[in-house]
């Protein structure tokens, strides 16, 4: 069977066609004539990048780069080796793109500021959580990197502030799942495109187009652990859910969580705990590019009910928040049993 063949991929008008991320870049470019390319180079930054921690965490365990550093990150969390390497990885290829006025990591308690604006050239903010989930790597389960691209605003007083946009002005936001195989899951506001890397020819191939999340899943993703300092609502529901035939499915990674659910349907929560009263997952590169993705594929996130998370206003980069994201018949069946009094 030919390549084409084997990829599966067809055009509208049935032909079979071979599509690589890169490609599909530029395909999208070439719909602004006036774009200048910048947007573009950050997107390829971005593939070079989940390329190489793609490699370093398939090779972790060859190359001892598993486990701690004995360190903690400004989240008070125990750095992993591969968290502060992929954390390189990003800084090092962002940083080379003219595009790129400012980064922020959740790895750096402080935004990089790379470029002032000026020149004419439009230059943007890049978000990312360089390894989500990376407590998984020693055991192989599924870990990610989370990334959320904003416009550069100059005129903000301090150039920080640029950051400081709620999610519905987000340009771009994806991810990347290291998992069985390593996926790139891509939104410029057009839809949702997701690419599989061929490690056999070292690029990513574009496999579907405008991915719509399913609904009818009876499948619920929350840490219930945590379940007896949930507020009630989420008690309420999980009481329902359990009594109507729900599965419970976890991975500990968000990004695998959301993948999941991006594909089959269901829904993900991380409510605020006592240990977690604002909730766990950071706003800025966690919550607002995933919930860009899942209102993109046709789904809906929430940080509470009538709060959209896209349309929190934030006030620091590593905030956090409350999440119930997933397929839209799914969350509004929590939403329900969190408005109940
Ligand atoms: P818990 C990983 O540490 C992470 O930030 C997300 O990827 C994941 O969804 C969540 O935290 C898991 O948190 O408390 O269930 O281990």
């Amino acid at each position: 069977m030919n390549t084409t063949a084997k990829l599966g991929l067809k055009t509208a008008r049935d032909e079979v066609l071979i599509m690589t991320l890169q490609g599909h870049i530029l395909e999208q470019q070439a719909r602004y004539p006036q774009a200048s390319g910048t947007f573009s180079w950050i997107l390829s930054a971005l593939s070079i990048s989940a390329k190489i921690i793609a490699d370093k965490v398939r090779r972790a365990r060859l190359e001892n780069v598993l486990g701690s550093v004995g360190t903690e990150n400004v989240q008070g969390e125990m750095q992993q080796k591969l968290d502060v390497l992929a954390n390189e990885v990003l800084l090092g290829t962002l940083g080379g793109r003219e595009g790129v006025a400012i980064v922020a990591s959740e790895e750096n308690e402080e935004p990089v500021i790379l470029r002032e604006d000026g020149e004419g050239i439009p230059r943007y903010c890049v978000l990312f959580d360089p390894l989500d989930g990376s407590s998984n790597l020693d055991v192989c389960g599924g870990v990610g990197t989370i990334f959320s691209i904003l416009a550069h605003n100059g005129r903000a007083a301090r150039a920080q502030d640029s950051l400081l946009q709620p999610g519905f002005k987000q340009v771009a936001a994806g991810y990347v799942l290291y998992g069985s195989s390593t996926v790139f899951v891509l939104t410029i506001g057009k839809g949702v495109d997701m690419f599989v890397l061929d490690p056999g020819i070292g690029a990513f191939m574009r496999v579907e187009r405008h991915l719509t999340i399913p609904d009818g899943n009876k499948t619920y993703s929350v840490n219930e652990g945590n379940r007896k300092t949930f507020p009630d609502g989420f008690q309420r529901y999980l009481d329902w859910a359990q009594s109507n035939g729900y599965s419970s499915r976890y991975a500990g990674a968000m990004v695998a969580d959301v993948h999941r659910i991006l594909l089959k349907g269901g829904v993900f929560l991380y409510p605020a705990t006592k240990k977690a009263p604002e909730g766990k997952l950071r706003l800025m590169y966690e919550a607002n590019p995933m919930a860009m993705i899942i209102e993109q594929a046709g789904g809906k996130a929430f940080a509470a009910p009538g709060q959209r998370v896209m349309d929190i206003q934030p006030t620091a980069i590593h905030q956090r928040t409350p999440v119930i994201l997933g397929a839209t018949d799914q969350v509004a069946l929590v939403l329900a049993h969190l408005e109940k009094t």
